[in-house]
């Protein structure tokens, strides 16, 4: 089945505690409150929001490794994520998790990956970030979970009991591609070159440019015929064009080159599932950030400055 999906589920998914600052709880409903209903309506797709994930009672019912701040509260977030986003994805439509720190990809991306496992499509992730978020309990210096999502997705071993028995569908480190990069750990860069992890960090934006290494990505999708989860950090966005971030690194991403990625990524047609993550609304500036999150995302599912074909989409192979 490679129909393009008409239906949209928004679901907010309002964690916090994976960040260093409070705030991101606000983010799904800044979203809501900067139109991405409205918008994704007006490009044709019949949207549904689901509302906010909620989250039984925190218990305390395992072991906790150490250096992983709120384990157990993470874990519960995880486990209700896991399960809603396999359900989602099993309706046909296309989810939008709306964060939200990013420790709630650990969730997501898990449940969405035992989907696609299931229809026997490889999943690729695109993490757009300035962090990399591929820390374990053993490389990582804050112990916030929120910099070791990809690295859980990715199988790595320190997080085993995450999911508490609900099962845990890993996709191969080379199906992982960073774009935006700037902040590593570490341990953590060891860590991602021990993997071979693909990296387009900042220094390849500035040398090649968003298209060339966002066509690369798109490219090695196809070839395996697989299909893309992306998962949006707006601390990948300069800290100019997005203040409402905790986690603000400056040298980031142009409003230009975000808008290019996610019409690329269109144009793919390959994007089933995305992530919007770590908008906080506390630290925004009259909500610019929660607007530019919405621009983006209305780029991702095809709002387009003309109706004419631009000449990089007539060239690219057949679907
Ligand atoms: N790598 C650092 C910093 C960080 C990761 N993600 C965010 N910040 N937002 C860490 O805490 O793991
Ligand atoms: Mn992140
Ligand atoms: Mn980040």
């Amino acid at each position: 089945d490679t129909s393009k999906p008409s239906r949209i589920a928004l679901l907010g998914v309002p964690i916090e505690i994976g960040a260093s600052q409070a705030g991101p709880l606000m983010g799904p409903d800044a979203l809501r409150t900067a139109g991405i209903a409205r918008l994704l309506e007006q490009l044709d797709f019949q949207v549904d929001d689901h509302g906010n994930l909620a989250i039984p009672a925190v218990v305390a019912d395992g072991p906790v490794p150490a250096n992983t701040r709120f384990y157990d509260e993470v874990k519960t977030w995880t486990r209700a994520l896991s399960e809603r986003a396999y359900w989602l994805a099993h309706s046909g439509a296309i989810p939008i998790f709306m964060g939200g720190d990013h420790s709630l990809s650990m969730g997501s991306i898990n449940g969405v990956a035992r989907y696609w496992q299931e229809k026997g499509r490889p999943l690729f992730a695109l993490w757009v970030d300035a962090h990399a978020d591929y820390n374990t309990p053993a490389t990582t210096i804050t112990g916030n979970m929120h910099g070791m999502s990809a690295a859980f997705l990715c199988g790595e071993p320190g997080l085993d009991d995450l999911l508490g028995g609900l099962p845990r569908a890993s996709i191969p480190p080379d199906q992982l591609d960073l774009i935006g990069t700037r902040s590593v750990d570490p341990l953590e860069r060891k860590l991602l070159r021990q993997r071979n992890v693909s990296i387009a960090d900042m220094r390849q934006i500035d040398e090649f440019g968003v298209a060339v290494l966002t066509r690369r990505v798109i490219e090695r999708v196809r070839a395996k015929n697989g299909v893309l989860h992306v998962s949006f950090d707006v601390d990948f966005l300069d800290p100019a064009v997005a203040p409402g971030v905790g986690t603000t690194v400056p040298g980031g991403a142009t409003y230009r080159e975000a808008h290019l990625i996610m019409e690329l990524l269109h144009d793919s047609g390959l994007v089933r599932s995305l992530d919007i993550v770590e908008l906080n609304p506390f630290l925004d500036e009259r909500g610019r950030t929660a607007r530019v999150a919405v621009e983006l995302i209305g780029s991702l599912f095809g709002l387009q400055i003309t109706d004419r074909q631009t000449p990089s989409n007539a060239v690219l192979p057949e679907m």
